[in-house]
């Protein structure tokens, strides 16, 4: 059982046992997510005293600017679990490719591949505003001590054995869940130290808080067009306040706390939307169902989707099980 204060160590070691697979290396990845997440953290806290925010110089697969920090964050990712010989490879949204650790080496026994995003919400950073790390870990499906293959990352998110996100916000908190519901965790600074802050982290099953870019409101399908006149209409608690940072983990966070839903449909300039299935989708979704809510692209359990390939991008509709529920009506009846 666990209780409030309790550190993120401490919580590890009294939960190991209801690990699927406990072996220790799912905790041990866990702990090396978090030392990345301290040191990432001490990075964009000072990011606006420093030259380390701006472009690199250079642009990722998805065309973007790469940000230093994203840089950076990626690169501590990688070294980390790297360092700690914890798993086999790891895909990233600023990598074209997947990146096999050792995994050649047949000596290798590791059993984990991490999916992530590094730091999203990365144009966010030079004006101050929250971001977040992304990550989303599976079971290697070819045999151990083999080359990983893009097999190993092309799973289903019903498939993921953890997922969470790192929130660097007014604090930094990690939140993740190992399929036995989800747990938040905030950073003492001072120590170094992350305490457990939100044990058993629920989505409300209904919510006033409606998260969509109404920029790209004419370019939506109709059935979205119809559900946000619904929020904006009033009636009953209607109508909904509107509530949008631009950073997918703060909007999910705020919302899984409050009660709220978040939407990236497709439009007819992103005809897939704009997140990431296996970095974005996928991990935000396992921790949407382990909190008792809800994510589809509209039409089906994203946590359902065969992927296709790594940078792959899905819409995303995502939050309060009956909110999004009703936006999955307005999608199969837009001509109401
Ligand atoms: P737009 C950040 O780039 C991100 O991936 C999510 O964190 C965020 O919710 C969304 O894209 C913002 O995209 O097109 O509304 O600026």
């Amino acid at each position: 059982m666990s209780q409030k204060n309790q550190t993120l160590g401490e919580f590890i070691i009294e939960n190991q046992a209801s690990f699927k697979y406990s072996s220790g290396e799912l905790s041990r990845l866990i702990n090396s997510v978090r030392l990345a997440a301290k040191v990432v953290n001490h990075e964009v806290n000072k990011a606006g005293l420093v030259d380390i925010i701006g472009a690199a110089g250079e642009t990722n697969i998805q065309g973007e600017d790469q940000q230093k920090l994203d840089v950076y964050a990626n690169e501590k990712f990688i070294q980390t679990l790297t360092n700690r010989n914890i798993v086999c490879g790891i895909a990233s949204e600023e990598e074209d490719d997947y990146v096999s650790i050792n995994s050649q080496d047949e000596n290798n026994q590791n059993k984990y591949v991490v999916l992530i995003d590094p730091l999203d919400g990365s144009s966010n950073i030079d004006v101050n505003v929250s971001v977040g790390t992304i990550f989303s870990v599976y079971r290697r499906i070819t045999p151990v001590g083999t080359p990983v293959t893009i097999d190993d990352f092309l799973q289903k998110g019903s498939q993921q054995v953890a997922a969470g996100y790192v929130v660097y916000g007014t604090s930094t908190m990690l939140v993740y869940t190992t399929g036995d519901g989800v747990n938040g965790f905030t950073l003492n600074p001072a120590i170094g130290t992350f305490y457990l802050s939100h044990p058993n982290m629920q989505f409300p099953l209904d919510g006033r808080i409606y998260s969509v870019n109404e920029g790209n409101y004419i370019h939506f399908p109709q059935g979205i067009k119809n559900y946000i006149k619904y929020c904006q209409m009033e009636e009953g608690d209607r109508p909904y306040t509107s509530r949008y940072i631009g950073s997918l983990v703060s909007d999910f966070h705020r919302n899984m706390i409050k009660g709220g839903i978040y939407m990236y449909p497709k439009s007819s300039k992103n005809s897939n939307g704009k997140l990431r299935l296996l970095y974005e989708c996928n991990p935000m979704a396992f921790l949407a169902e382990q909190a008792n809510g809800k994510a589809s692209d509209g039409f089906n359990r994203i946590m359902d989707i065969e992927p296709t390939e790594l940078h792959q991008r899905v819409p995303f509709i995502c939050g309060s099980k009956n909110m999004v529920e009703k936006a999955e009506e307005f999608m199969r009846n837009p001509e109401n």
